[in-house]
């Protein structure tokens, strides 16, 4: 097992990846921006290196700073959390062609998933359903009519180089199939410098449901159930729990199946999320596949029993997943506490947290580097908090949730708790019948 660990990354993942360190005998070493030099990654491990200024580009996307200071201090691995350099292909190579374990996918699986057409067909390959659709990258106008007319519509166009909901325009009728068509084309090749796009039939009203999976370097593959992420705005997620509401027992056996068969077609090792669409019929298809742990991770950790962080570390370190099939025991929601106020558009709220109480007791997790004092700078991801809550039954994890914000206190800064007590007492929240346009249309019915 690796002595020490580098984490290339800020925030609660990077105190999260140095408590398990810790559980594991490993030391850790933490990087920091001159604007996180109050933060608790820096504080709770071991050595910390400074890497820069503020603005990423200079200090968590830093890639020679970061080497550096895995240098000067005897890293062996390197784990990079979610975000910032978490899939950079480069990143990855680096890391491993200078001898260090890279706790993340090879450069090749991350351009495997990141070219998102290339992806589809790979998984398609793999036996894992997919929308149908062009086979690929369409690459003139004449074949996406061709297409269009046979799948019909409403279509889809995506960005190969996309993802994330960046660079999609949905197309209701072949009148505007020739403008929307060259305006994506323009707009991918303005954003990622490919203008790469593939077409799909669009699913109307899908909730957004992912299998976390975990693979190891002898080709095993196994899964740790859903995570449904369906109430998001402007794809970010606001909160996401497991099991879904809206998959059953056998649903849930078909969705495992697909994942293991797509993560062992591509020979996936470490932890890997796949994404698929799940349209109101209960017809699932894949969409993407991160190659990271994600923020909503604990979810899954509550529901399995499995620290997630810790298997990264085991399979990175050439040990086996645990062949075991886990059953969901109980239920899991996570709220993302940002520091946005959700009355005013979501607008970023940085500042000093002038007081500041976070919930705690039977079945509460707090996932946080914020304390009072400290201040949220404000060049980064407005995410402060997660609260985890867990119980027996979906209610109770709602009600469970909803006393867990109510005894929330943060004084300083606008949060989204608020709008998340108020999810908690909505029916269609309650009764676990939203999709994934359920929030937009929360939120603008209360626009009055
Ligand atoms: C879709 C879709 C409907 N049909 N593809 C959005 C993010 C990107 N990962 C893919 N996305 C979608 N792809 C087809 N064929 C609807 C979405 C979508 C969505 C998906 C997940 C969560 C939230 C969403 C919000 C709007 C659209």
């Amino acid at each position: 097992m690796f002595k020490k660990i580098l984490i290339a990354n800020r925030g609660e993942i990077a105190l999260r990846i140095i408590r398990t360190c810790r559980e594991m005998g490993i030391s850790t070493v933490a990087v920091y921006s001159t604007a996180d030099e109050n933060s608790l990654h820096v504080r709770f491990a071991d050595e910390a290196v400074c890497i820069g200024p503020p603005s990423p580009k200079d200090s968590y996307l830093n890639i020679p700073a970061i080497m550096a200071a895995a240098e000067i201090t005897g890293a062996e691995a390197i784990h990079p959390g979610y975000g910032f350099l978490s899939e950079n292909a480069n990143f990855s190579e680096i890391c491993t062609d200078s001898g260090y374990v890279f706790i993340g996918p090879s450069p090749e699986m991350i351009n495997q998933m990141g070219n998102k057409s290339r992806a589809k067909t790979t998984m398609k390959a793999a036996g894992v359903p997919v929308v149908p659709g062009s086979e690929g990258v369409v690459h003139s106008l004449d074949d996406g009519r061709a297409i269009v007319e046979a799948i019909g519509f409403p279509v889809i166009v995506k960005a190969s180089a996309g993802g994330g909901g960046r660079g999609m325009r949905i197309i209701k009728e072949a009148s505007e199939f020739e403008r929307q068509f060259s305006t994506a084309k323009n707009e991918a090749e303005a954003a990622f410098g490919n203008g790469d796009l593939y077409i799909e039939r669009y699913v109307e009203n899908p909730r957004h449901v992912e299998i976390q999976v975990l693979g190891d370097k002898s080709g095993n593959v196994i899964h740790l159930g859903e995570r449904d992420c369906s109430i998001q705005r402007r794809y970010q997620k606001l909160m996401e729990e497991s099991p879904s509401p809206a998959v059953d027992a056998d649903l849930r056996r078909r969705f495992g199946d697909a994942a293991i068969a797509g993560a062992k077609g591509i020979g996936y090792e470490g932890a890997g999320t796949i994404e698929f669409l799940l349209d109101s019929r209960g017809e699932f298809y894949f969409m993407e596949m991160n190659t990271r742990i994600q923020v909503e991770h604990p979810v899954s950790e509550q529901v399995c029993n499995v620290d997630i962080v810790r298997e990264q570390i085991r399979v990175a370190a050439g040990e086996k997943v645990r062949e075991t099939s886990y059953e969901p025991q109980g239920f899991a929601m996570e709220c993302r506490i940002n520091a946005e106020d959700p009355y005013k558009n979501f607008q970023p709220s940085p500042g000093r947290i002038e007081s500041w109480h976070h919930p705690s007791g039977y079945g509460v997790r707090v996932d946080t580097h914020a304390y009072q004092g400290y201040v949220i700078p404000p060049y980064y991801d407005s995410m402060i908090a997660k609260l985890i809550v867990t119980g027996k039954t979906r209610e109770e994890v709602l009600d469970r949730m909803y006393h867990a914000l109510d005894e929330f206190v943060i004084e300083g800064v606008k949060t989204t708790i608020p709008l998340h007590k108020e999810l908690m007492r909505n029916e269609q929240v309650r009764n676990g019948t939203f999709d994934t346009h359920f929030l937009d249309g929360y939120l603008k019915s209360k626009l009055t």
